[in-house]
């Protein structure tokens, strides 16, 4: 088993959550910002960095990587939306596969192309069942993965499709309802997928508030992964962090 997952595996069991914060390359291209996501990041203890995005519009996806480890040293892992974010900077690769959609890209067509360079570059892959949930409005990810979302109140699809995904062999579940989502995965859904399967899980998508945080977290929540928010306010991943790890 790879560091990572061992890291998410053994803080499932200890009942330590984590936060994750996640870097979206096109809007690291301003240096300055980038360097402050990341201090701010390793000031309040988060515990991973994740970099990647549904949709990039700049090419320098891995100067991006390159200059997130080097201002860190805590596992940065890629987010990819596409096999070209991949690189060899990075200490592990959450290796999607879209279980809630039925589009075969996003299940098995982008791994095939992505496979040898994951290999090549000899980064950790972690097979990750990734599930769209309904966060009240279209987001770039349900766009681009032209796919219909799980509906929010729906927490039994969510719970049979996370199954299904750890019967076949998945590491990990991201549930997420899109960068910029107007609302979280509910609490509910969360206990639902908690009670099904025994992987970690991963939530994302419209996480703006401590007490949401901490809600998602009693729930089942093993990771919390936020963007949108720390874009808006650099600040606010201090009062993230202790809701999520106290
Ligand atoms: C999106 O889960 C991530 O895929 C984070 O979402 O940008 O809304 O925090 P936010």
């Amino acid at each position: 088993m790879g560091a990572v997952l061992e890291q998410l595996e053994e803080a499932k069991a200890r009942g330590r959550k984590l936060l994750a914060v996640l870097i979206d390359p096109d809007f690291g291209q301003d240096e300055a910002v980038l360097e402050r996501t990341v201090q701010n990041a390793c000031m309040a203890k988060a515990d991973l960095l994740l970099v990647g995005g549904s949709l990039l519009t700049s090419a320098a996806f891995d100067r991006c990587v390159q200059r997130v480890k080097e201002l860190s040293d805590h596992p940065v892992v890629l987010f990819p939306g596409s096999p070209a974010q991949l690189s060899g900077h990075a200490d592990a690769v959450l290796f999607l596969s879209l279980i809630s959609g039925r589009n075969p890209e996003l299940l098995i067509g982008h791994h095939v192309t992505a496979a040898p360079t994951v290999k090549a570059f000899g980064i950790e892959a972690i097979p990750t069942g990734y599930m769209l949930v309904d966060g009240g409005k279209p987001t770039t990810v349900s766009y681009v993965s032209q796919t219909l979302p799980i509906p929010h109140d729906k927490p039994g699809i969510a719970a049979a499709t996370a199954i299904a995904g750890e019967l076949l062999g998945l590491r990990a579940i991201y549930m997420d309802t899109g960068s910029g989502a107007e609302r979280a995965v509910s609490p509910e859904m969360i206990a639902a997928v908690r009670q099904g399967v025994g992987l970690p899980i991963i939530i994302g998508g419209g996480i703006r508030d401590a007490a949401t945080a901490k809600a998602l977290c009693e729930a089942g929540a093993d990771v919390l992964v936020m963007g949108t928010a720390f874009e808006q306010d650099p600040e606010l991943i201090f009062a993230m962090s202790e809701a999520v790890h106290g």
